[in-house]
């Protein structure tokens, strides 16, 4: 093995009990103290092995190696540092401190990159307010909108600091991560490495439905403008539709009721719907049979906005041939695969060669406290991204 495995097993461990939660599963969203608390035993730990490190205007982490020759674009290797609200640990630090080991070991081994190391700690991976992605979106100057002014205040961001955390796709010559599959296709096929082909598109909208909050007891079911029922019955209409495809799949995550009282009739009905596929024009049709749905309302009107559009991306196939050849090298097997979660791949992507590289997930679970993945899958996929680091060094020019 290139990587010192327990080193790499106990800083991922060190770094799962920031936010912790037991019985909960991790409490750490991004710019929160918590998130901060992970970042800087990243950033330390980087230091230790040697790395140049930074923060960037936005809160991504970077840590970096130098290469042999002079002006050569670097080679950018990481993943994300926050988690979804009693998620798992090894949704995105995994990427991260594999990314870490890999530069320690190359530099304590002596091994002679042509191209620097990057390491990568991306900020605000996880769907929320700034969209999702919003770390490696912003280094990859896809932030079309600005946050609103409150959100910006609210996460300490500046237009000033999003400028300055775009890089020039000229700077890199590639990006690699190493992530959790986050399904149950290789445990089930019992392979131990995936390889990414694509990442699917994600999309989601606000929907609002109107009704007319009334009294729970007196109002007669016949009279009443029920925007919890309205929204149901909506859904309810939806969802049979849905499970006539298989080529998208959608999520209601958050639901909110006002006045919110259990002794009143919901005068209003608030939920994001969210549609994922890996062909953007699937989404579309999704989401037009969803407004056709949503126009017809009989008592409650509903509205449909859209709030996040982040198109599927192909992953290089030049990168998906170093990870095979990665993996034959150490006698591993892998399998091709499109990936049904979205990564800060998906940005990298739109400005430098991109690929990754999955591990199993115990059960296909994850965004779960019971997220959970082998110590030897792990390590193996670790090993695997630092010989794929080491095969886009001889890739790119
Ligand atoms: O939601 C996702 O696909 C990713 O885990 N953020
Ligand atoms: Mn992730
Ligand atoms: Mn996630």
């Amino acid at each position: 093995m290139v990587i010192s495995a327990d080193r790499f097993l106990s800083d991922l461990e060190m770094l799962g009990a920031i936010g912790w939660v037991e019985g909960q599963g991790m409490d750490r969203a991004a710019y929160s103290t918590q998130y901060a608390e992970a970042r800087s035993f990243v950033q330390k730990r980087m230091e230790e092995g040697g790395l140049a490190t930074w923060i960037d205007g936005v809160g991504n982490l970077f840590g970096r190696i130098e290469g042999s020759e002079e002006g050569a674009p670097a080679i950018m290797a990481g993943s994300h540092l926050d988690a979804v609200p009693g998620g798992g640990k090894y949704d995105g630090p995994l990427g991260v401190v594999a990314a870490l080991e890999a530069a320690r070991a190359i530099k304590e081994q002596g091994i002679a990159l042509r191209h620097p190391l990057e390491v990568a700690g991306f900020i605000a991976e996880e769907g929320g307010p700034l969209g999702g992605t919003f770390g490696s979106r912003a280094l990859a100057g896809l932030i079309q909108e600005l946050p609103s002014p409150d959100l910006l205040a609210r996460f300490g961001l500046t237009a000033e600091g999003i400028e300055a955390s775009r890089r020039d796709g000229g700077s890199l010559c590639c990006y690699l991560e190493l992530h959790i599959e986050q399904g149950s296709t290789l445990e089930r096929r019992g392979i131990p490495v995936g390889i990414p082909t694509g990442i699917v598109g994600i999309s989601r909208y606000a929907v609002t439905v109107e009704g007319e909050a009334n009294h729970a007891g007196t109002t007669p079911m016949k009279e009443r403008k029920d925007a919890m029922r309205a929204a149901a019955d909506l859904l309810s209409r939806w969802f049979r539709w849905v499970d006539t495809r298989d080529d998208f799949v959608c999520n209601v995550g958050v639901l909110s009721l006002t006045p919110g009282s259990v002794a009143v009739v919901p005068g209003k009905a608030e939920f994001t719907l969210e549609i994922r596929s890996l062909k953007d024009a699937v989404m579309t049709e999704a989401a037009d049979k969803f407004r056709a749905f949503a126009a017809d309302m009989n008592r409650c009107p509903a509205t449909v906005r859209p709030t996040v559009w982040k198109g599927g991306v192909d992953l290089a196939p030049e990168l998906q041939d170093a990870v095979e050849r990665a993996c034959s090298g150490a006698n591993i097997p892998c399998v091709r695969m499109p990936s049904g979660a979205s990564h800060d791949a998906n940005s990298m992507a739109h400005i430098t060669s991109s690929g990754m590289i999955f591990v199993p997930s115990a059960g296909g679970i994850s965004h779960s406290k019971d997220e959970w993945t082998a110590p030897e899958d792990l390590a193996r996929g670790a090993e695997v991204l630092t010989r794929a680091i080491l095969e886009a060094d001889r890739l790119f020019s």
